[in-house]
């Protein structure tokens, strides 16, 4: 393998803060994740909010849960926190007066459901009481500033946790960039979202931190040289001589190797 990514010496050369970890609804000790593959547990439907599903533990990493909801497909996996809110012990919607429901996209037909949810429970590993943390509470209000780095889901590819830096910041919502993407899988979310962690959190976790990308930034506003308003003319995207745009890869770099600054040597 080739070297992993290393914040300390990120941060250096990059002149940059981590964000504190007060601004964040995280634990700052993380709690242990006891799931074994095959658990099952109730979890909110995330394309359907209002249904409490049974779903099954597919897989592990950090203290996240790759989760499938029984009746589904294998192309709806979603992965959520052992002390998320959206998950809990199979029994807790029915104590509290409600039904299971099925999935959205339930492969069978709807009639088939009370049965289905009979054989899916029978003889079923149900994931503990034990199991499941208490969701930690949110910060009162939005702490970050532009600039600070953190570790984010990379929405588009969930089970991947990005090295990432708070672009901008307004009111609740917050703009996280993923570095060295080109400003691709950005995304606005709440300061409170449980989607962004403290940087660290995955060396804590023994969850996997993706290295930044290795795309250069197109920069804002190209820089004044070719006189007023050649930015107008020429529009936001279009690169100027001497404006670190697209650059081709350093001599003796291959296609995919990480620039020297970013490999731990
Ligand atoms: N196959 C995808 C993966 C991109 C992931 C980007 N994340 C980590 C910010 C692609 O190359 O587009």
């Amino acid at each position: 393998i080739t070297g992993h990514f290393s914040w300390e010496k990120y941060l250096k050369e990059t002149g940059s803060q981590p964000a504190p970890p007060h601004c964040f609804r995280q634990s700052c000790s993380p709690p242990s994740n006891d799931y074994k593959i095959g658990m099952k547990l109730e979890a909110q439907d995330p394309r359907n909010t209002t249904s409490t599903c049974i779903a099954s533990v597919v897989g592990l990493t950090g203290a996240r849960l790759r989760l499938r909801l029984d009746g589904s497909d294998n192309k709806n996996d979603f992965w959520r926190l052992v002390d998320s809110s959206e998950i809990q012990p199979i029994g807790t919607c029915e104590k509290s007066g409600d039904m299971l429901q099925p999935p959205l996209g339930f492969r069978l037909n709807a009639s088939s459901w009370p049965m289905f949810l009979l054989k899916t429970l029978n003889g079923a590993e149900m994931a503990p009481a034990k199991s499941f943390h208490k969701e930690p509470p949110s910060p009162t209000q939005n702490n970050f500033e532009i600039g600070m780095k953190l570790e984010a889901v990379d929405r588009k590819n969930p089970h991947f946790i990005c090295p990432a830096t708070i672009g901008e910041v307004r009111g609740s919502e917050i703009l996280v960039t993923f570095d060295g993407w080109r400003g691709a899988f950005d995304y606005w979310c709440r300061y409170d979202s449980r989607d962004i962690f403290p940087v660290g959190w995955c060396s804590l976790t023994g969850d996997n931190l993706q290295p930044p990308g290795t795309k250069v930034a197109i920069p804002k506003s190209p820089a004044p040289a070719a006189g007023i308003a050649s930015g107008i003319l020429r529009g936001p995207k279009t690169l100027l001589p001497g404006v670190p745009g697209r650059r081709r890869r350093k001599p003796g770099r291959k296609k995919g190797q990480l620039p020297k600054a970013l490999v731990h040597q």
